[in-house]
């Protein structure tokens, strides 16, 4: 999963508006609102004030005043659209506003050293103007085993910083901001591809309907055959199971079907169609004006998989997730006994992200 969100990262970083330093001529109030949103468990919290002063500087510099709204003001919120309205609605006559929500991971240990990532979706807006976001996700190391979350964020500060002033460059300049001009799906229809529709019985192998660890025979015609009815619901978007070849067969006792125990993450799953299908299910997707995402399984392999005796390196064999509250046994443990993948070895890496890119144009070598 890493290396996706490090290439959304990347993406809306390079949609970050690039516009000159701006600076007001008459000092202005921008109102800010800090959130950090636990990743596990327990209650938001407002980041450190280490990292609260550099983003100030960073304002400061544009002439912008900060005026920090209380965490309060948009703690009962969940969801980014609704803290931002919080946050409105508690701006005093402050003609710039500035949401900062972020979330902390432990990711892993390296060398004796500890890799967290700092996950920010900054939001940003003139009070009577169109909203601007970037996001980020920013790999940070610490030295020792009793640093956490807070110094995870005061490390990333000078880039979380620099992004908030990129972005405010963008909305003071009024530039027109890619991501909010960008397409964002209105509706996503979660089909599980063996459930979904059978649309072809010749590439059924062994299925059994009555059965409900079986698999029942859906595939790529079939959905490519239900299109529009699925628009007709109002969806743009399908979100499909994971397409790769699966483990064939169920394993003690739960079944194969669902796609989330690959065999092999280059190939497509015979029994839903070939390559020539999938591309044809693009172009019909685009016909209707409607956006396909594709799921990659990247932290295991189905059980029993080839690539467990082939590579057998690649994997963390530490055994099953024991304690859910173990953040490092979460990241390199097996979960419900799924062979996890050492996704820190650049040669896992390379297989994962080779076998990813092959999804963006089928039929390629
Ligand atoms: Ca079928
Ligand atoms: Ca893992």
């Amino acid at each position: 999963m890493r290396w996706f969100l490090v290439s959304l990262a990347v993406c809306l970083a390079g949609c970050l508006p690039r516009v000159p330093k701006q600076r007001l001529t008459e000092r202005a109030r921008i109102a800010v609102a800090y959130i950090v949103d636990p990743s596990y468990s327990g209650k938001p919290f407002t980041p450190p004030d280490a990292l609260k002063a550099r983003i100030t500087k960073e304002l400061d510099e544009r002439n912008l005043e900060v005026v920090e709204v209380p965490l309060e003001a948009i703690a009962a919120q969940r969801l980014t659209d609704s803290r931002f309205l919080a946050l409105k609605a508690r701006q005093l006559d402050a003609p710039f506003l500035l949401l900062v929500e972020q979330r902390v991971h432990f990711f892993s240990q390296l060398d004796g050293r500890y890799r967290w990532e700092v996950a920010t979706t900054l939001t940003a807006a003139r009070a009577d103007g169109a909203r601007a976001s970037d996001q980020s996700e920013l790999p940070v190391i610490l030295v020792y085993d009793h640093e956490k979350e807070p110094e995870a964020l005061v490390t990333a500060s000078s880039d979380v910083a620099e992004r908030v002033g990129l972005l405010l460059d963008g909305v003071m300049a009024g530039a027109e901001l890619a991501p909010e001009a960008g397409w964002r799906p209105r509706a996503i229809y979660f089909a599980m591809v063996d459930r979904f529709e059978n649309g072809d019985v010749t590439n059924d192998g062994a299925v059994d309907p009555a059965d409900p660890q079986a698999f029942h025979g859906g595939d790529l015609k079939g959905l490519i055959d239900r299109l529009d009815w699925v628009r007709s619901l109002g969806f743009d978007t399908v979100w499909l199971t994971p397409l790769s070849a699966m483990r064939p067969a169920p394993w003690n006792g739960y079944g194969a079907f669902h796609g989330y125990w690959p065999w092999d993450l280059a190939a497509l799953e015979p029994r839903f169609g070939d390559e020539l299908l999938l591309t044809q299910l693009r172009s019909e997707l685009d016909r209707r004006g409607m956006k396909l995402i594709l799921d990659v399984v990247l932290n295991h392999v189905g059980p029993e998989a080839p690539l467990l005796t082939e590579r057998p390196a690649w994997f963390h064999r530490r055994g099953g997730i024991t304690d859910w509250n173990d953040a490092e046994q979460l990241v390199t443990h097996d979960v419900h006994g799924l062979p996890d993948l050492a996704t820190e070895s650049p040669e896992v890496f390379e297989h994962l992200l080779g076998a990813t890119r092959r999804w963006l144009h089928p039929g390629s070598a």
